[in-house]
């Protein structure tokens, strides 16, 4: 048994079988004699302190690994099931990156009025809604302005009407966000229960009608969403119903004619192409001048400055139902109870930049409409909705304001 210890000691990793033919040869040299019995027994203990060995090492290397998986799935905001059966999954904005961004002015904004600080007078929230109602302008272009109106394709494409005198007023309306947590909400009859429903860029309702519902109204598309391949605008029917409006983020300052020649997609060439391919369906093109007077309005109202990049479409097309509607039911744009890092209900792809933000000063423009929100947080919690009067349901006089 000397032996055996002494083996053991230095990390013998020979078979039992070798083991016995070892000790049957040293029995005799050693002087004694192990029984039949006996060695078996020694034999089996072996075999078996070898197993556990073995069963050991696989376990810690089992460990290792799905400590590292779960170490790059948090780190992604991954869910580890995702990952191990290869769903597609993305990086979220670190906090860096977002500051990053942050710094940024690709449009040339120029920061003005007493946002950015802790010590701007905070606003109520009849306050807020009465300040976005007053100076932010909903408008869309139309083919008398400069430069359309010398430009040879404009009369015939452009609307000769602004969006807010051919559409509405509406008495009830839906924006429905293309957040993640609308899965398994099953909103789908509320959301369609509205006399109008605004929907974004590629977000479907085939397939998804029990959450998100099937009626669409307007379709808010941003310029990248136009252009990209992937997207097929020009033959995908997911945009040949209902009534188009689509936008691009334009430089800060610069007039119509500066941002037709310096769009940041080509928003204007596609559109021709659309018009010509679908004359009948109507299509808008929001002024760019809408965009910054809403991010002016979200900087004003915050404490800290916001990236200088437009809000997201989701704010847009909010705002653009409170000039058509009495009432706006806002869905999944303040996260409920299902809040994931899901980006869009019918994709499975994570980044939690997608409702928090990133390029969009997502997270501000929540907080302004936080505090316009008129319903209850039990109505956010429950059911991601967000109730806000239209425009023409305010009253802004100074006396109502201060009574609110
Ligand atoms: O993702 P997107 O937005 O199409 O979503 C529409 C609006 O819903 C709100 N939203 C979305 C997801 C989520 N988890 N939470 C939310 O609150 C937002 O208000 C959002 O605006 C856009 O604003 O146009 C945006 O478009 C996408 C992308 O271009 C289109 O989906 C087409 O692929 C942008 N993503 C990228 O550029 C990668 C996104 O930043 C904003």
């Amino acid at each position: 048994m000397a032996h055996y210890h002494a083996d053991r000691g230095r990390g013998d990793e020979r078979r039992p079988e070798s083991y016995s033919v070892f000790l049957s040869n040293n029995k005799h040299t050693m002087g004694y004699k192990i029984p039949g019995a006996a060695m078996d027994r020694v034999s089996l203990l072996w075999r078996l302190r070898r197993r556990a060995r073995r069963g050991t090492i696989c376990m810690t290397f089992f460990c290792i690994s799905m400590a590292l998986l779960y170490a790059l799935c948090a780190e992604n905001s991954v869910p580890v099931t995702d990952a191990i059966f290869g769903v597609r999954a993305r990086t979220r904005a670190q906090p860096r990156t977002h500051s990053v961004i942050k710094a940024m002015n690709k449009y040339g904004v120029k920061v003005s009025g007493p946002g950015g600080t802790s010590n701007r007078p905070k606003l109520s929230g009849p306050e807020l809604l009465c300040q976005v109602k007053e100076k932010v302008e909903v408008t869309t272009l139309t083919a008398d302005l400069q430069p359309f109106s010398a430009l040879s394709w404009a009369p015939l494409l452009l609307p000769p009407q602004q969006l807010t005198s051919d559409l509405g007023p509406y008495k009830s309306c839906a924006v429905v966000s293309s957040a993640g947590s609308l899965r398994n909400s099953g909103l789908g009859k509320e959301i369609d229960s509205h006399d109008s429903v605004l929907r974004f860029n590629a977000a479907p309702t085939n397939g998804f009608e029990k959450d998100v519902g099937s009626k669409t109204t307007i379709r808010l598309i941003n310029s990248q969403v136009m252009a990209s391949d992937d997207h097929r605008f020009l033959s995908s029917s997911l945009y040949s119903s209902g009534v188009l409006v689509a936008w691009d983020p334009a430089p800060f300052s610069s007039n119509l004619s500066q941002w037709y020649n310096h769009t940041d997609y080509p928003i204007f060439i596609q559109y021709q192409r659309y018009r010509r391919l679908h004359p009948q369906q109507p299509f808008y093109i929001l002024h760019p001048r809408f965009e910054w007077q809403l991010w002016q309005r979200i900087q004003d109202n915050m404490a800290e400055p916001i990236q200088k990049n437009p809000p997201s479409s989701g704010l847009l097309g909010t705002i653009l139902m409170m000039s058509l509607c009495e009432v706006v039911h806002v869905y999944e744009f303040l996260p409920s109870r299902r809040k994931t890092e899901l980006c869009h209900y019918f994709q499975r792809f994570y980044d939690a930049a997608c409702t928090l933000g990133a390029y969009h000063p997502l997270l501000y423009e929540k907080n302004l409409v936080k505090r316009m929100n008129q319903g209850s947080d039990r109505d956010i919690y429950i059911h991601g909705r967000v109730t806000l009067p239209g425009f023409s349901a305010m009253n802004c006089t100074a006396k109502a304001v201060r009574e609110h």
